[in-house]
């Protein structure tokens, strides 16, 4: 299953895992790259120092190609923007935002640069910037999202673009790889599944709440403060989603409320006041494995599903 995006990451299979905050360590990323994937570190927000240790850590525990995102979002976004290339990051993935500002410096350093866009729009932008491919997540994704799903984002940014597109979003297993496939993308961006794989260091009540997962157990909110997030169903969902329909509650109130929700739940799984991002795909994720067996598996699975789609065809 090799395709346009392996040779131009250097990569064996066309898979991303996604940049997830304080849950995208060295650990993780060097375990899908290691396992012929693309693995990310994320930002998220860090400062120089604490990202470029993370890198030394990465750097330590493979010789694959890996790369970093930067969550536009970050109050360190200009610092780590220069440790990638001090630091001679082949690949950089862009989050929660617009690159542009960035991108000039970081494809003269070399950097092949892969926004992650949830709009034609935003997608035909970085194109003019000169973006090497874009991640087109669709609104199923977790964490911060966009307003479309991936069935309709995908081709749309498919025909909206001339340089490949990276679909997102709702994608865990086979079948969802196949399916992107077919909606015109050459490679797939997968953060959920990654939660539960062994190398992956988030606290253990995250993954079991990952596990016991039902399909409609996502919930979405945030979307008065124009970042919508995506996470489990939880005491602090609810709270939230109250206090967002809520007019006497002020949006500087609602951003404190949201603030370090994330941190709790991978850290210290906190199930009151942690917000566990997942996407909707949570309900499929049934099993804990390491990554490379995982990532096998969904190739495997894919080529198996794309071998049997002649049947449909008379
Ligand atoms: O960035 C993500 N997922 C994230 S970032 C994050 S950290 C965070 N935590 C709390 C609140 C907000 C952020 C957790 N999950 N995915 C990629 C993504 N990018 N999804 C949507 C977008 C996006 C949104 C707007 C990309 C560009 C964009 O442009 C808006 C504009 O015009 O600037």
């Amino acid at each position: 299953m090799r395709t346009l995006i392996c040779d131009i990451l250097g990569i064996k299979y066309p898979i991303i895992q996604g940049g997830m905050a304080w849950v995208a360590n060295a650990s993780l990323a060097s375990a899908v790259s290691n396992a012929g994937g693309l693995g990310i570190i994320a930002a998220m927000n860090s400062n120089a120092s604490q990202l470029k240790e993370e890198i030394d850590k990465c750097k330590n525990l493979t010789d694959k190609p890996f790369g970093v995102n930067i969550m536009l979002l970050s109050p360190y976004k200009d610092e780590v923007a220069q440790v990638v290339i001090d630091e001679k990051i082949p690949v950089v993935t862009t989050g929660a935002g617009n690159p542009s500002k960035y991108m000039e410096a970081w494809l003269k350093a070399g950097i092949k640069v892969i926004p992650v866009v949830a709009s034609t729009g935003m997608a035909k932008m970085v194109e003019r910037y000169g973006a090497t491919a874009v991640v087109a997540e669709g609104n199923e994704a977790g964490g911060h999202i966009g307003e479309i799903t991936t069935l309709c984002l995908v081709p749309q940014v498919c025909d909206a673009v001339k340089i490949p597109v990276i679909a997102a979003g709702g994608i865990g297993d086979g079948r969802g790889v196949a399916a992107a496939f077919m909606l015109g993308a050459v490679g797939v961006q997968l953060g959920t599944k990654f939660l539960v794989v062994n190398e992956c260091t988030i606290h253990r009540n995250y993954k079991e709440r990952v596990l016991r997962a039902k399909d409609i157990d996502t919930i979405s909110t945030g979307k008065r403060l124009g970042h919508p997030v995506r996470a489990l169903k939880s005491p602090f969902t609810h709270e939230f989603f109250k206090c967002e329909y809520n007019p006497d509650v002020t949006n500087e109130n609602l951003e404190t409320m949201g603030a370090g929700s994330l941190r709790v739940a991978v850290l210290d799984g906190d199930e009151e006041k942690g917000s566990f991002m997942a996407g909707q795909i949570a309900g499929m994720i049934k099993k804990e494995q390491p990554a490379k067996e995982m990532i096998e598996e969904l190739f495997a699975e894919a080529e198996q599903v794309l071998q049997g789609a002649s049947k449909w065809v008379k």
